[in-house]
């Protein structure tokens, strides 16, 4: 005990990419005493200078937490029991190593599946690492229905993923199509104010009236879903009124008399019908952008989780800024590219060893053919035209080719196409995150299942059906990962930023992190050569020594952060050393594809079209009498992060109940009033949540907040802690006819529904 006080500074990881602020952390005698915001640091916490959100404050609260899990857990009861022995990691270790072996040999190595949630740390590359060596291609990750379906379709269209979050003073106009930075990234919502200040015009597409909403220009208030059909209303006023940049659609976009033909289905006031915006905002809003360059579609995930117009809507905007040559331009979308400064952490996947057989195998790559094999590969050769260096692949699988989870569920239950025998959960919680809960815990109850290994924070509701529970170290207890941030104020959005932040505390009690959970399974099975790190500050080490630094160092310096250069602009007219050719976009035709070889190549059509979502009050009207209102689910919400802290009294009572959006001329038809608990139902089930009532949304939408769960309520069945009260996930579709038939993503929205009182 020296009594003197440690100060060390890292970053906040509590809400993964979206925020990553600047942190000092306080220790004394090895006690983590105080976090608080790093005063010195750009990326400093909002709103004020030092200060930190409610959730970054409660770091302390979350690294003690009497909830945390503290020592492996083996189940002895029936799954749901609540029945536990706490055992060694060591016998942990041993009885997965020997079924996991076993599984492997009578099913083969398909029958394992990973499951991810949304970059929560290293764990997601490493977890490829270990799966891609141990020959299963069954990984799930979010990115189906989050951002790698983005990347994907964007890759398709023209070589790599359009990042732009705009630069104050230069971007002229940005698009908030299904974004909310006001509650889904602070830091970033920050950035925006300052791009409006220094004069962005803003452009909001969201069913509600959200904070970006009222200090847009423009906000389209559309009907949820129809957003494919809206942006190619928007594309042929665009081509119709001759505010395309005629330049680059003439010399660089392939199909542009194709695409031209196509909009001629989407007149105004058929696209007003749809949408139910007027034509007047329509027109207003595509004028405003193709005449305000450069400007910027900052991703948002809600275009993401259409389903069936998921991958149409995501081209449908890249094809916006493509005819309006806001394609790899200073301050609108940039293409980046796999940047080669460092050992990126998509490199350690190791794609390349997993056999093109087994790949042949992942679930769904049979319906899901540009998502998954063979539409990876071709995506990912065309980029190998244009991008440097070398590598083995380009687009992350962990994030572009994942499984959809339903297809896991139906595997455990049918056998179909062939059994799936054991899962790993690391950072995930399946109960609550993925679509029809029910199916979920039915799957993951089946004796069909034969190992079930949940690493995790605390003990969820997923985890209570686990065999074994282990416990996992967070983000005090590691070094800061190498992380790609979003752009902060006050810096030229450059997209991405390394950060180097040193690990306050070793692990507490058993606890693991997601690092040593991989390195220690992977070298139980003999993967060895291929990890020849120890700990993650080794690990980021080896990333770093392309740059001559050390990860120590880093953590050191006064900037404990690196800033990739800008990615140059117009990178596609640069000449090839060889042939003298200008190097042009990383797809089959070198050109940005508006008319994607590709999709035809496998069958799909290569135009985007709008689709009706399965439900709607117009592809089912009589479904539409019963259940008359559009349910859209997951508006994220301060200061929750998915289903995550609601341990945390400190926060907690900030927003201690589900809430859902109602407009007050539908609560009153309804009888309801603000604050009463209200029954959600649709086709699948109901759940209850507390009525907010705000003219901010649309009368005949609803929107319910997600991945509700209660720490406090029964641990055991038939609760789960309350897994299924308020649970949104119990209402939504995951039938695989509601998918992309592109990629596989699923539907969390829209839906239809019916909102009651409950007596
Ligand atoms: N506090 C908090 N922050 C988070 C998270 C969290 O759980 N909590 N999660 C993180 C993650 S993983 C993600 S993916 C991001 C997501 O961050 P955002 O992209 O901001 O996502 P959302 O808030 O889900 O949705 C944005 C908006 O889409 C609108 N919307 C709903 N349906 C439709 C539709 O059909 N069309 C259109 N155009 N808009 C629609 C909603 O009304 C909402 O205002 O947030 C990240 N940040
Ligand atoms: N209806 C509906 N469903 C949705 C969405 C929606 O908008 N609507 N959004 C979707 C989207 S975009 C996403 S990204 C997903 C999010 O889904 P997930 O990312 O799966 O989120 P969670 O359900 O919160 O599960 C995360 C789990 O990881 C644990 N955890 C946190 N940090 C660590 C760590 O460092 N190590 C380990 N081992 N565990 C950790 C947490 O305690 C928690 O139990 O949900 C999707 N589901
Ligand atoms: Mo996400």
């Amino acid at each position: 005990m020296t009594g003197k006080t440690e100060i060390k500074r890292t970053f906040c990881g509590f809400c993964e990419w979206a925020g990553h602020c600047a942190i000092l952390v306080y220790i004394k005698d090895g006690q983590v005493t105080k976090v608080e915001g790093d005063p010195n640091s750009p990326f400093r916490p909002y709103p004020k200078m030092g200060s930190l959100c409610p959730k970054g404050r409660a770091a302390v609260e979350w690294l003690y937490n009497p909830e945390r899990l503290n020592y492996p857990l083996k189940r002895v009861g029936e799954r749901g029991e609540n029945k536990w022995q706490q055992i060694t990691w060591e016998q942990a270790w041993d009885e997965i190593v020997d079924k996991l072996k076993d599984i492997k040999v009578k099913h083969g190595a398909e029958a394992l599946v990973t499951l991810g949630g949304t970059g929560r740390s290293n764990g997601d590359y490493l977890r490829l690492r270990f799966q891609n060596l141990f020959g299963s291609p069954n990984c799930v990750q979010q990115g189906i229905i989050c951002w790698g379906i983005s990347f994907l379709f964007d890759s398709l269209t023209y070589g790599w993923f359009a990042l732009g979050s705009g630069i104050a003073g230069v971007t002229r106009c940005i698009v908030f199509w299904g974004l909310n930075p006001a509650h889904s990234s602070l830091p970033a919502m920050r950035h925006f104010r300052e791009c409006k200040k220094a004069g962005s015009k803003i452009i909001v597409v969201d069913p509600r009236r959200t904070e970006i909403a009222d200090i847009a220009d423009v906000w389209l208030q559309l009907r949820p879903g129809t957003d494919t059909a809206l942006a190619l209303g928007m594309v042929k006023v665009i081509i119709d009124e001759e505010l395309y940049d005629k330049d680059f659609v003439e010399n660089w976009c392939y199909g542009f008399d194709k695409l031209k033909e196509r909009v001629e289905d989407y007149p105004l006031e058929k696209v007003s019908e749809i949408t139910w915006v007027s034509p007047e905002k329509i027109r207003e809003a595509a004028r405003m952008y193709a005449t305000s360059k450069p400007s910027v579609f900052p991703w948002g995930v809600a275009t993401d989780q259409l389903g069936k117009n998921a991958a149409q809507a995501s081209r449908s905007k890249a094809i916006l800024r493509s005819i309006t040559g806001n394609i790899d331009l200073r301050g609108g979308d940039t293409l980046p590219g796999p940047r080669g400064m460092l050992i990126e952490q998509e490199d350690l996947e190791l794609s390349e060893k997993i056999s093109p057989e087994q790949l042949r195998k992942q679930l769904g790559s049979d319906k899901f053919r540009v998502g998954m094999w063979p539409g990876w590969e071709l995506i990912d050769n065309a980029l190998r035209k244009v991008w440097k260096p070398e590598r083995p692949r380009y687009l992350p699988r962990h994030e572009c080719t994942a499984v959809p989870m339903p297809l896991v569920w139906r595997a455990i239950l049918r056998g179909e196409p062939y059994p799936i025998k054991a899962i790993i959960c690391q950072c995930s919680n399946p109960l609550l995150d993925a679509p029809n809960s029910k199916m979920v815990h039915e799957a993951l109850k089946s004796s069909n299942l034969e190992l079930f290994i949940v690493h995790d924070h605390v003990m969820t509701p997923s985890a209570q059906l686990a065999d074994y529970v282990l416990p996992a170290a967070d983000f005090l207890e590691r070094p800061a990962d190498i992380a790609h941030l979003p752009s902060r104020p006050s810096m030229e959005a450059r997209g991405a930023v390394m950060i180097g932040g040193e690990r306050p505390i070793q692990p507490l009690y058993e606890r693991k992190t997601d690092f040593d959970f991989w390195l220690e399974l992977s070298l139980r099975f003999g993967y060895g050569e291929y990890w020849p790190w120890r700990t993650e500050e080794e690990l980021w080490d080896y990333c770093l020594k392309p740059i001559g630094l050390t990860f120590r160092k880093l953590c050191k310096k006064e900037e404990n952060w690196l800033v990739y250069p800008t990615p140059k602009s117009k990178k596609y007219k640069e000449k090839d050393p060889v042939t003298g050719e200008p190097v042009g976009f990383g797809t089959p035709t070198g050109k940005v594809e508006l008319y994607s070889t590709i999709m035809e190549q496998l069958g799909y059509d290569p135009l985007p079209h709008y689709e009706e979502p399965p439900e709607s009050p117009v592809s089912t009207p009589e479904l539409a009498k019963e259940y008359p209102l559009i349910l859209i689910t997951g508006a994220r919400f301060r200061y929750m992060f998915h289903s995550e802290y609601r341990q945390l009294k400190s926060v907690r009572k900030l927003t201690p109940d589900p809430r859902v959006e109602i407009h007050p001329e539908t609560a009153a038809k309804l009888g309801i009033s603000e604050g009463d608990w209200v029954y959600i139902e649709t086709l699948r089930g109901r759940v209850r949540q507390k009525a907010k009532i705000t003219p901010a949304i649309h009368p005949q939408v609803v929107s319910a907040q997600h991945h509700w769960w209660f720490p406090e309520l029964p641990p055991e069945e038939p609760s789960l802690f309350g897994a299924f009260e308020s649970n949104i996930n119990v209402c939504t579709n995951d039938d695989p006819e509601g998918f992309s038939p592109e990629c596989g993503a699923y539907p969390l929205r829209p839906l239809l529904c019916r909102v009651y009182k409950i007596p």
